[in-house]
């Protein structure tokens, strides 16, 4: 019995570890694990203490030194007032007595750049973490976690590094009531009903988490907007988030409802130039300061699907952007005006419709307005190219806006890295001016010194106990972050990061796992929306196929408008003989995206309508080499399933299982996406399909008749 009962203990003390590690992915990036003997004995030798000030951010920037020391070396790391000896972390700004004798370089690092060095202080060896304001102190930090996490030499550190952007913000689409639209994370994290009495301690996490890829902003509400969040008890609640995201440098936003003025203020209009609601805004806005000095501004959805907007009162979209401005001026918040702008009775090519809108306005907003842009001119597609507004308001500051959250990307089951697709649009060359005008580059670039800078990314957090509905869709939220931080930063370091960071150190892991990542948004633009078509998903939740709807109010709802495929072929003729949408692209551009010789095959039926039997560079008939993609997508998705199968034990059982579950729901549903698209397109271009690509499962009417009205996020 004794032996059998050691036995037994024998066998938990061995099977205990790895049930403790299973983990549930809320640690997110940032989940310090224990490191390998050999790291913990260098890096315990070279780090021994700590030397900060007592401010809040410099606190927060302490307190996760010290979270992440505990976790990955197993001590804590103490403050001392001074340096005590060889090893001190010395945080603080340039003024601090330490800091300051060194004459570090800090002058062009900016407000929130911050430089990690390798220094002598009263003859110690120390490492120094310096910024400008405190703030910069915190990004150091977690960058000094970041090469302990990924195992890098903390001797002879000479990094330095500053945002490339000034306003880096979510953008969280989340009512009032806690749904989020187009969310599939759960419910909103604001837990309104309990605020301000109860600050749950995730609102801190969230902020580390963003605070750990610069993102220094955040806008709470939904752009479809509800003035009640305008109403005094609930800018208490604002208040209650906003006093927990300041030491982490993140400033809160609201969205602003157009017709507030009428909603909540009783008046009888919201025309931007009377002058009676102008005060009223001017009045809300001073008071939003009193409660929040330090709120960031409003980001404003109008004349947009049903959204009121100075339209409403034959003003501009500039004339209604401007009286925001006017009054946030004073208190130095920004304005973020959307331009994702299309009006059901205007005929025209949507593409079209939002330049042809914006574009005159070009000089005509106040230097604190942000006009954002969606990355494409239709609406996050799983591939689109670059807008055209990007290059052609050279005298209007533009910020990105990003979908985070995967609405027409499989929602949080597929695994798809946004990565790739945010570096295709920040590197697309607008040619505006000239060559070399990276999307990238503009948006870096203030339109006047001063100017403000930015990009907006639509939030995938959710009160999922990993935040994003799905493991693989925290590397989309921490990819934005970087991207934000640096627009010209690429999609492949960046997934390494997240994969080590997030899965590990192991080589055999992170290998895998890259790769999966890199490979995985082509793969479902190959089995949803090949060859440059797009916008096929199905009615209002966007989630599955229905390339065959036709019958929809407003003919840019259809599939059909998009991909115009008949018996003859398919694809939407936006070249001059067509819309000429490429008519607002730069000439370079337009000559290229507007001759089928040229246009890169990715946008071929984006801009052109071909035959069925038009050849494609492989040399195949459009029509088969449509089959092509979506089969080679669903083959994508089986070599990701059997690439996870074989690290099956390299990963914490949990994590791994939700992650090979994910996969196979995402399996099914390209196989879903590429039977009923083909079954659909055969039904109108009558051809066979290529030698050796399978009939899909049912006819047509089968995946017609698919009904999901309870899929989640659908707009209300
Ligand atoms: C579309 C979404 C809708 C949003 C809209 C927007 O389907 O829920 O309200 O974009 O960006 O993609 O305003």
């Amino acid at each position: 019995m004794r032996r059998f009962l050691a036995f037994l203990l024998l066998l938990l003390s061995v099977a205990l570890p790895s049930a403790v590690r299973a983990e549930t992915g809320y640690d997110l990036w940032l989940r310090y694990q224990p490191l390998e003997q050999q790291w913990k004995d260098r890096y315990a030798r070279q780090v021994t203490h700590f030397t900060a000030a007592s401010r809040p951010t410099i606190i927060a920037a302490a307190n996760e030194l010290r979270r992440g020391f505990e976790g990955m070396l197993g001590y804590d790391l103490v403050w001392r007032e001074t340096v005590m000896g060889d090893g001190a972390v010395v945080l603080g700004t340039g003024k601090s007595p330490l800091i300051a004798p060194l004459g570090l370089p800090l002058a062009q690092l900016g407000p929130e750049g911050y430089l990690i060095r390798s220094a002598t202080i009263d003859g110690k060896r120390v490492t120094v973490i310096a910024a400008n304001q405190d703030v910069g102190v915190l990004y150091g930090v977690f960058r000094f976690l970041k090469l302990m996490q990924t195992r890098q030499p903390l001797d002879n550190l000479d990094i330095s590094d500053a945002p490339k952007l000034k306003v880096r913000v979510l953008n969280h689409w989340d009512n009032l009531d806690r749904y989020v639209e187009r969310g599939y994370a759960g419910q909103s994290i604001w837990d309104w009903q309990k605020l301000p009495g109860y600050k749950d301690p995730r609102y801190t996490d969230y902020a580390r988490a963003n605070a750990s890829i610069g993102i220094n902003g955040t806008v709470l509400t939904n752009v479809n907007a509800n003035a009640d969040v305008l109403r005094p008890e609930w800018l208490e609640k604002v208040k209650a988030l906003a006093d927990t995201f300041r030491p982490y440098g993140i400033k809160v936003y609201l969205t602003a409802r157009f017709s507030a003025p009428i909603e909540l203020g009783g008046l009888r209009t919201a025309d931007p130039l009377d002058p009676q609601v102008a005060a009223w805004w001017k009045a809300k806005v001073d008071e939003i300061y009193r409660v929040i000095p330090d709120f960031g501004g409003f980001l404003v959805k109008a004349n947009s699907e049903g959204q009121p907007g100075p339209a409403d009162y034959k003003r501009s979209h500039a004339e209604g952007a401007n009286m925001f401005a006017d009054a946030l001026a004073p208190h130095g918040g920004v304005l973020m005006w959307r331009a994702f702008v299309y009006a059901a009775e205007n005929p025209d090519d949507r593409h079209k419709q939002a330049y042809a809108e914006f574009q005159p306005l070009d000089g005509k907003f106040r230097d604190n307005v942000l006009v954002q842009v969606k990355n494409g001119a239709i609406d996050f597609q799983p591939r689109e190219p670059f807008h055209p507004l990007f290059g052609s308001m050279p005298r209007t500051p533009l910020m990105m806006e990003f979908q985070i959250t995967k609405e027409y990307l499989g929602f949080a089951t597929h695994l798809a890295y946004l990565g790739t697709m945010w570096e295709e649009a920040l590197q697309a060359d607008t040619f505006r001016p000239a060559k070399g005008s990276t999307v990238a580059k503009l948006l870096a670039t203030p339109v006047e010194p001063g100017a403000a800078t930015g990009m907006a990314g639509v939030a995938n957090i959710g009160s999922d106990i990993n935040w994003s509905g799905s493991q693989f869709d925290q590397a989309n939220w921490y990819a934005f972050g970087r991207l934000a931080w640096d627009p010209d930063a690429r999609a492949e370091p960046i997934a390494r990061d997240w994969a080590t960071l997030t899965w590990g150190n192991d080589p055999a892991v992170t290998g895998p796992i890259v790769q999966m990542m890199m490979g995985s948004r082509e793969a479902v633009v190959d089995y949803m929306t090949p060859l440059g078509l797009g916008h096929l998903m199905a009615t209002g939740h966007h989630y599955g196929p229905g390339p065959w709807i036709s019958d929809l109010a407003r003919p840019e709802w259809n599939p059909v408008y998009y991909h115009k495929a008949d018996a003859r072929g398919i694809g939407f003729d936006r070249t001059a003989t067509g819309t000429n949408a490429v008519g607002q692209y730069a000439p370079q551009v337009a000559a290229q995206f507007g001759d089928l010789k040229r246009v890169p095959e990715k946008f071929l039926l984006w801009f052109h309508h071909v035959p069925w039997t038009y050849r494609t560079a492989s040399g195949r008939a459009v029509w088969d080499e449509l089959i092509i993609r979506y089969d080679r997508g669903v083959a994508a998705v089986q070599a990701m399933q059997a690439d996870w199968d074989g690290l099956k034990g390299k990963i914490d059982p949990r994590r791994w299982a939700e992650v090979r579950d994910f996969l196979a729901i995402q399996r099914g549903e390209a196989q879903w996406w590429r039977d009923a698209s083909i079954a659909y397109f055969q039904s109108v271009s009558k051809r066979p399909l290529p030698a050796g690509h399978a009939a899909p499962a049912h006819d047509l009417e089968y995946y017609k008749a698919i009904k999901t009205p309870y899929a989640p996020g659908n707009g209300k």
